[in-house]
Order: structure tokens, then C-alpha cells, then sequence
């Protein structure tokens, strides 16, 4: 490295909380050294494993460095390099021609490859919308939970993350912040030095589940069981705050009824954990406080995950947690900036068209769907960004299906040649976080944050905005929002409700909130409370109280399928981002499945043994792992592995269904039920 090896400030792009703030060393036009700044309060110089090798993934020698066209059959992989003018005139006359008949038979298909406001949903958003293309709707991770929270509390909003460190007691309810929020742990390592009590809520024995001091290993969606209980314990010991309740809630009357239904006795027989335990966090929560719940994503996989994430948020209005900026719950906080999405995405460009939508997860079916008066056109062109899905969506084998159809025109702009890249027509060269700019908000804090290009796009790579841009003029959009560059979406996300030259001098901006934002109340709800009794449920013909609504495939009743399979990320991948690192994939080795002795010994398993994962729907095969991490009955899938790099091209999602969650139309990964067996023993 030459003493003048630039440095290049930028923010991390990944599918994670934490939006780490980076600092790039580029030494010869490459990008050398990944590091996380040690000036942003957040990051303070940790960077997890995956992300301290991005130059790696940047400079990997299977990047995309060329537009690439179709010569086999689809999902063959064989492809010859084209010139882009070649790929992106051919691509806009296909879509002009779909166009002509009907836009809505165009679909774009993307999600969270890059969190950036601008590479994700900036240009792209005003292209498909002057297209007139289907709406995606977007709810392959979070929309359960973010539904059940905006009707309990009003939105995806909370207490600010750094208070944890103050709290005397933490939940860490379905979330293993080790692997998936690192530097939330670092806060409630804090707070645990400070003499909090670490309690983790997880069927699976964690990373962090093992560091804290309780686990509760319940079975998979039992959690809303587990905090009715909670609940019945605070009302029959008068661990409540009247006076909180009384002012800032509604509904109360209702919940305590449904409440008084659920005896700490019976929830622990649907959760599966000794009932002193749940008797026993409710006295630390009734009487502890400061006392703080990191509510997270993986416990709204189920069906019943909306409720589920409902019934934990009532918790800290009940006990009055709220009164302390470290009391409360944080689910996410992305709905705390102030984004202006309607300049940067440019809705008055459907010029009055409503487009039907289409739901991301239940992609499988939806692309072997026909015409008709439902469903809308059939879908005819796909356009893929920032997205795997032939790995990520649920059912694989109908999304291959799907995939597979000669008579679908596919796009996908990635950065490697995956899954999804496979069944392209074409595959378009993409920049990576290292040769672009972009604008992040976050979900596990409140910073807005910058991101410079630090080196060159590599080989013929460009940005997903360059494409669209291109393909704008090529269809003869001529709304000046289409030659905008990339720095002037960058400054239209927030236009002047942030300091835009502290972004470039400094690297991130610190959105205002309040420290304890319902201390008072003020609940974004229609009524300012926070609703237990939701009238918008009502409305909807749901069930207006949170309750348990059980698993459709809880494990333990089907006679073919006995055992609960849940498939939460392998810690050095970041969903199916970075299996083709090398260095990384060498430290998970192979596809795994934890299985408890107590279900690998009657079934003839053992540790290393390949075994097969089945269900009606499909089948994978990994490495069996007999070990504590499992409970009894439930099996752990760790994900998100490419099929083509997994044994035999198959990977978890084959036995996941796309059933859809209670609330939020979304996937149910969690909530599944297979059969395991030793790979030579035929079933
Ligand atoms: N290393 C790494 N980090 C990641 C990701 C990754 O793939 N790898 N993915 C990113 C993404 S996209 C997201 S959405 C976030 C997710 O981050 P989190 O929402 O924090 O969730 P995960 O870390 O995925 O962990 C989910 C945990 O929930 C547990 N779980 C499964 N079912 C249930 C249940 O029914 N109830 C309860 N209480 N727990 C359950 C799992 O065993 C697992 O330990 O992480 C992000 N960060
Ligand atoms: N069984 C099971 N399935 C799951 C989950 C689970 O826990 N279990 N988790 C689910 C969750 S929470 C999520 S969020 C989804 C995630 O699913 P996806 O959002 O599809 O995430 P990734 O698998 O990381 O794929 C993102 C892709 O975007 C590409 N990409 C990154 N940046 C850019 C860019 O700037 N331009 C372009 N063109 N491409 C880019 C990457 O190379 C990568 O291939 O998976 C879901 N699937
Ligand atoms: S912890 Fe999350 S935000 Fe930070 S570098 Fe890793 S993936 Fe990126
Ligand atoms: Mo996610």
C-alpha cells in the first residue's frame, strides 16, 4: 500500500440494523482495505466478518464484468457476452412491445441486495412507474411484524437503540444480535457489565441465546402464548401502571380478559418450556426497570407473527416502561426518517394508472399463474435487482418452475452469476456498494449516512440507476426526473430536511428524536394511544386484540412430518449475500442442520451425516449437526445457501411453503414441518 492510498468514507449496504459506516482504503484504482469508522458512534471501528471482506466480494474473480445473453436452455448458465447497447435495445424493444398490450404484465422483482434509497428503489421507481409495470409488494422479511407494530404503537418507531445500554433488564426476543445486529449486542454487553439481566427468547440455542443469562427455547410461533402469560402474571401480581394504562392505552378491558385466559400453566405446555420459567421472567419484567425488549424479525415467520409482534408491544405500556428512554420495545426504526419518497420516487409518473400487485413471496405461484379476471395479465417479463429470489422465496421448486418458463423474459442485474442469474435472458453487469453513490437510512439506529464511490466501476459494471436511466430513453421517457445523475438523488431523499453538506463533509447526519419518545403517550395511532384494541383491525373483519394464533405446520401432529423446522441465517452469510466468498463459505463448510439427540438418535443420525430434509413439498440435503442448539421436535436449517454451491442444487427453501402471515402478507418461513433421514435410507 503507497503512502497515499486514499481512503474513502461510504456506509454498508447490506440487509442488516446496524448500517455500519466504512472506510475504504483504495490503493491502484482497487479497493484494498474494508474498515468501520471509528468516528461514528454506532459502528466504533467494528465491522462484522462478512463486511471486513468486501473488498474480497468486490474484486471476487467470478464478478459480472460484462452484459451476458442467453444461448441455452433457461436455467442452463449458458450465456455469451453481448455489448450493451445490444442488451439494452433488445430489452426495451421486448418491453415496448408487452407495454403496448398491457404494462402490468411487466414485473420488477427486487428487494433489500442494497439498502440504499437510491440504487434500491431511486430510478427504479420512477421507471416502473412510467411503464405503468405490476406493484411488487414488497414483504419478503418484515412486513408481518412492521404490520402488527404500526397497529399497536402507530409505525415502525421505538427506543432509540443506544438507551439500551441503560436498561436492567433486556429481551432479545427473536432476534441472535451476535450474528444479524452486532453492534446491539456491543449495548447490551454494556448494559449486562452495568448489572442488566440478558434474557433471550429463541427456540434455537444462539450464538447469543448461550451468552445470555436466561433462555427461554420456546417452540417456533408460540410467542404471542408466552406474552399473553406475561401478562396474566403482571395483572394477577399488580405489576401494572394504572396510571400509564388509564391514559396512554387503549383497550384495556379487552386485553385483560383475553389476558386472565392464558395461565402461565398453559402457555407453557403450547410454548414447550417449564411453566417457572415464564413465572419467573414476568416477576424480573414486573419489577425490574428499567426493562427493555430488542424485539426482532425471526419471531414473525409464522402465521401468527403479526399478533405475535402486537402482543409483545403492548408489554412496555403495561408496566409503564415507556416512561424511561431505556424502557420500551425496538422493533425497527426505519420509520423515523423523514424520507421524501414521493420526490425521489416519482408516484405522479402512473399519471392516474392503478397497477395490480403482486406479493414477492408468493412468487412461485404467481409466475405459472394464466390470465384472468383476478389475477390481470400473466406475467410476461421480469425484471430482477438487488434480489435472489430462486434461493430466498419460499417453495422453491414452483419458483423454479416459475423461473424455468421459456416463454418469460428475464432481466437480472446482479453482481455474480446466481441462482436467480441463471434463468436470465439477460444478466446485466452491476456495481457494487464500492463503485456507486447512495443515500442510507437504517433500521437498528437513526443516522442517515452517505455513500461514496470509492474505485471505478469494474469491467463494464453499472449502476442499477445507469440501466434504468438507459432504458428510459430507450423507451422514449423524456421527463427531465430521467436524466438526473446519482449525487442529485442522493441530495432529492431528504432534500432539505437534513444537512446534506454534513453528509459529504463528515459522512452521516443524526435524525432528531425524541429521547423517550412515549413517555407522555403520543402514540402515532389514530387515537394517540397505544392500541391493544385495534378499530382498523376491526374494520378489516380481524380479530381487533392480539391473541395466539398458532402454527399451520407446528411440528409434532403430522404423522409423515413430525419435526418443526426453522431456517435462520448462517452468521457469516447475509441471506444468500456472500456464499460465494470463498474465505467466508469455508467457515460454515456445509449446509446444516442442528438436530437434537433426542431426534437424530431414533432416527439412525449422526454428526457429518449427509441427510435428507423432506416434506410434500420438496426435499434438500445438508450435514447433520446433533447438538444443543436444537430443541427436541425442531430442526434448524441454517441459510440462506446457494442451491448451485449446497449439495445436490437444492437448498432449505424447497420445504418452505408460501402460506402467508395473519398480518402483513407475508412469508411464513418458520412455520414448517419436515421429516429428516439419513440420505441412503429411503422414506
Ligand atoms: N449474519 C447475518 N446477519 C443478518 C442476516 C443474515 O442473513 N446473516 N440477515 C439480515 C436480515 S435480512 C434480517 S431480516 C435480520 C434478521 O435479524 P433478526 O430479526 O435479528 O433475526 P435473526 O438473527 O435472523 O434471528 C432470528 C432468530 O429468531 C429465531 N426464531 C425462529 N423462529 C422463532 C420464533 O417463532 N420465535 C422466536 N422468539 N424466535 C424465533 C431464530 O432461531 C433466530 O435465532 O438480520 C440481518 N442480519
Ligand atoms: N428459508 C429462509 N428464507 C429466507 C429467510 C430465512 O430466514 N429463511 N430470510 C428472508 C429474508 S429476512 C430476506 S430479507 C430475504 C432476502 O433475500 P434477498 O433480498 O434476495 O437477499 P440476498 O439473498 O442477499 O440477495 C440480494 C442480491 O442482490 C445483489 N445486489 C446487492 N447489491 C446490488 C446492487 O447494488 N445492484 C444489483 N443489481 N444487485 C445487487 C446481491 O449480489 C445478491 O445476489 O430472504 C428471505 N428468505
Ligand atoms: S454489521 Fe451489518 S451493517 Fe455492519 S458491516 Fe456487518 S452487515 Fe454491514
Ligand atoms: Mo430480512
Amino acid at each position: 500500500m503507497t503512502e497515499a492510498s486514499p481512503v474513502v468514507r461510504g456506509a454498508c449496504p447490506h440487509d442488516c440494523p446496524d448500517t455500519c459506516a466504512l472506510l475504504t482504503t483504495v490503493d491502484n484504482g482497487r479497493a484494498v482495505r474494508v474498515q468501520g469508522n471509528p468516528a461514528h458512534r454506532h459502528t466504533d471501528g467494528v465491522l462484522c466478518t462478512k463486511v471486513s471482506r468486501y473488498a474480497e466480494r468486490t474484486h471476487h474473480p467470478d464478478r459480472l464484468l460484462q452484459p451476458l445473453r442467453r444461448t441455452g436452455p433457461k436455467g442452463s448458465g449458458q450465456f455469451e457476452p453481448v455489448s450493451w447497447d445490444e442488451a439494452l435495445d433488445d430489452i426495451a424493444a421486448r418491453l415496448k412491445a408487452i407495454a403496448a398490450r398491457d404494462p402490468q404484465a411487466i414485473l420488477p422483482y427486487s428487494y433489500a441486495g442494497t439498502m440504499g434509497l437510491v440504487q434500491g428503489e431511486g430510478m427504479a421507481a420512477r421507471f416502473f412507474h412510467r411503464l405503468g409495470a405490476s406493484f411488487l409488494d414488497r414483504t419478503i422479511c418484515a412486513s408481518a411484524g412492521s404490520e402488527g407494530l404500526t397497529q399497536t404503537l402507530g409505525g415502525k418507531v421505538g427506543m432509540k437503540v443506544e438507551h439500551f445500554a441503560e436498561a436492567k433488564l433486556i429481551l432479545i426476543w427473536g432476534s441472535n444480535s451476535i450474528a444479524s445486529n452486532l453492534h446491539f449486542w456491543k449495548l447490551a454487553q454494556q448494559a449486562k457489565r452495568d448489572g442488566a439481566r440478558l434474557v433471550c427468547i429463541d427456540p434455537r440455542r444462539s450464538e447469543t441465546a448461550e451468552k445470555c443469562h436466561d433462555h427461554l427455547a420456546i417452540r417456533p410461533g408460540t410467542d404471542a402464548a408466552l406474552a399473553l402469560a406475561l401478562m396474566h402474571e403482571l395483572i394477577a401480581h399488580d405489576w401494572l401502571d394504572h396510571d400509564y394504562i388509564e391514559r396512554h392505552t387503549l383497550g384495556w378491558d379487552g386485553l385483560r380478559e383475553r389476558a386472565l385466559r392464558w395461565p402461565p400453566a398453559r402457555a407453557a405446555e403450547v410454548c414447550g418450556i417449564p411453566e417457572q420459567q415464564i413465572v419467573d421472567l414476568a416477576r424480573a419484567y414486573g419489577t425490574t426497570k428499567p426493562a427493555a425488549i430488542r424485539l426482532n424479525y425471526g419471531m414473525q415467520r409464522v402465521r401468527g407473527g403479526g399478533n405475535a409482534a402486537r402482543a409483545v408491544a403492548c408489554l412496555p405500556a403495561l408496566v409503564g416502561a415507556w416512561r424511561h428512554r431505556a424502557g420500551g420495545v425496538l422493533l425497527s426504526s426505519s420509520g423515523q426518517f423523514p424520507v421524501r419518497k414521493a420526490e425521489l420516487q416519482r408516484p405522479d409518473l402512473l399519471a392516474g394508472r392503478a397497477p395490480r400487485t403482486i406479493n414477492m413471496t408468493t412468487i412461485g405461484d404467481d409466475l405459472l399463474r394464466e390470465a384472468s379476471p383476478d389475477f390481470g395479465p400473466k406475467v410476461e417479463a421480469l425484471i430482477v435487482y438487488n434480489s435472489n429470489p430462486v434461493a430466498i422465496a419460499p417453495d422453491s421448486s414452483q419458483v423454479v418452475k416459475g423461473f424455468a418458463r421459456e416463454d418469460l423474459f428475464t432481466v437480472v442485474l446482479e453482481h455474480f452469476q446466481t441462482d436467480t442469474a441463471d434463468y436470465a435472458d439477460y444478466v446485466l453487469p452491476a456495481t457494487t456498494q464500492h463503485e456507486h453513490w447512495d443515500i442510507h437510512t437504517a433500521y437498528g439506529h437513526t443516522d442517515v449516512l452517505l455513500n461514496r464511490p470509492a474505485i471505478a466501476p469494474q469491467g463494464q459494471a453499472r449502476s442499477n440507476t445507469d440501466v434504468f436511466r438507459a432504458l428510459a430513453t430507450r423507451l422514449g421517457f423524456d421527463e427531465p426526473c430521467f436524466a438526473e445523475d446519482d449525487l442529485t438523488l442522493c441530495r432529492t431523499a431528504f432534500g432539505d430536511r437534513i444537512d446534506f453538506q454534513q453528509l459529504l463533509d463528515v459522512g452521516w447526519v443524526t435524525v432528531p428524536v425524541p429521547e423517550a419518545p412515549f413517555a407522555d403517550g403520543g402514540f402515532p395511532t389514530p387515537s394517540g394511544r397505544c392500541e391493544f384494541h385495534s378499530d382498523r383491525l376491526a374494520a378489516m373483519g380481524l380479530d381487533p386484540l392480539p391473541d395466539h394464533v398458532p402454527n399451520a405446520e407446528p411440528g409434532g401432529t403430522h404423522p409423515d412430518y413430525p419435526l418443526a423446522m426453522i431456517s435462520p441465517p448462517a452468521r457469516n452469510f447475509l441471506n444468500s449475500s456472500f456464499v460465494n466468498v470463498t474465505s467466508l463459505r469455508d467457515i460454515e463448510g456445509q449446509p446444516r442442520l442442528e438436530i437434537h439427540a433426542d431426534d437424530a438418535a431414533p432416527r439412525g443420525i449422526a454428526s457429518g451425516q449427509m441427510v435428507r430434509v423432506f416434506n410434500q413439498r420438496g426435499e434438500y440435503r445438508c450435514v447433520a449437526e446433533v447438538s444443543t442448539r436444537a430443541r427436541p421436535g425442531v430442526v434448524n436449517g441454517l441459510g440462506i445457501w446457494w442451491r448451485k454451491l449446497g449439495p445436490f442444487g437444492t437448498n432449505v427453501n424447497e420445504v418452505t411453503s408460501q402460506r402467508l402471515t395473519d398480518l402483513g402478507r407475508a412469508p411464513t418461513f418458520y412455520d414448517c414441518h419436515v421429516q429428516v433421514a439419513p440420505l441412503e435410507a429411503r422414506h
